[in-house]
Parts: structure tokens; sequence; C-alpha cells
């Protein structure tokens, strides 16, 4: 895996980050994902304080093997970006870190042939990223004994498998996405 320097970062919100945690996880290209709170003002959210934040879902790409135009199909293709969510919980959002992404996005509408005026998905510039509590990060990972147990008798902490790229994919697996197609042997 490419270390840290090598990946970038793109920030979303679609939802319960449950989901996209793990299906961010299951992508090529994607080596590490964590959930967290954004989008609002509230110092230190929690999960059962959030203010007004967001669910959000952070994720570590290889830009050399996944475009951030590759990410934001994957999202606009599954979320219904004219939905309006009443509760800003779980708000649908592109969080874009530059000037960079936002023209990608802008780009991107462009190409689905979306008029701007439709589009209740928040696009904007994410201030912070407050982490969520480690039982939310990889929790279709976390919610199968047989796999979250692996890690722990190998000696992970609860950090290590937040940033873990094999967890990240393991999660994404558990979640149902990739898989089993991704599990399977070629036979040839
Ligand atoms: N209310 C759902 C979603 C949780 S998600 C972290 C549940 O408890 O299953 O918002």
């Amino acid at each position: 895996a490419p270390d840290g320097e090598e990946l970038e970062t793109a920030t979303f919100a679609l939802g319960c980050f449950w989901g996209p945690d793990s299906e961010f996880g299951s992508l090529e290209g994607v080596y590490r994902t964590r959930v967290g709170y954004a989008g609002g003002t509230k110092k230190d959210p929690t999960y059962t304080n959030l203010g007004d934040h967001t669910e959000t879902v952070r994720v570590g790409y290889a830009p050399d093997e996944v475009s951030y135009e590759d990410l934001l199909r994957t999202i606009f293709d599954s979320h219904d970006h004219t939905r309006r969510v009443r509760k800003r919980q779980y708000q649908n959002a592109v969080f874009v870190s530059d000037e960079e992404q936002r023209e990608a996005v802008r780009r991107h509408l462009g190409s689905m042939g979306v008029s701007p005026e439709t589009v209740e998905t928040r696009i904007e510039a994410v201030d912070r990223f407050y982490n969520a509590e480690e039982y939310h990060q990889k929790y279709n990972l976390r919610s199968r004994d047989a796999v979250a147990g692996a890690f722990e008798r190998a000696g992970y902490t609860d950090e290590e498998i937040r940033d873990s790229p094999a967890a990240a994919k393991l999660n994404g697996y558990a979640g149902g996405h990739g898989a089993p197609d991704a599990l399977l042997v070629d036979e040839d």
C-alpha cells in the first residue's frame, strides 16, 4: 500500500456513516476510511451530542488508482441528489477541501446534465472533521466477531483497526460490497 503521504483525501456525507465507510473501503484504490462528524459549528461533537454536524466519511485514496472524479461518480450514482434530507445528521454532502475539488464537483454535475437548482446535496468547504467514536469505525467488520477477533488477537488497537487498509477492505466485504467476487479465486 502507498504510505500516507501518497494518499489524497476526499470527504463525503451520505446518511448513516456505517454504509459509506464500508462501500468506500471496498473500492480499488481506496486504502483508508474513517468516519466522523463535519459540516457544523459545534466543538468536539459526539454521537449523542452531535449539534449541527453531519455523519461523514473520509477516504484516503491513491489518485493514480482511483480519481476524485471516480469517487464522485460512485456517490452520485448511489444517492439521490434531488432529495431534501430533513435531519442534518443524515444529509448528503460533498465536503470539498479545495477549489480543485469544488471545480471537479461542478464539472461532474455538468456532465450529468444536472441543473444546479435541483441539487439538494450540500457542496461545501469542510472546516473541521472530528473522528467518531471507535465503536463506529469499521462498523461492519466490528459486528463480525470472527474478523474483529482476528484483529484483536493480532494485537491491533482500536486506532490501528481504524487506520488499517486491510481492515478497510474487510469492512467493505463484510458490508457486502465487492463480495463475493473480490473473494473468489480465479479458476482458469
Ligand atoms: N439509526 C440507525 C443508524 C445509525 S448510524 C450510525 C441505527 O442505529 O441502526 O446513524
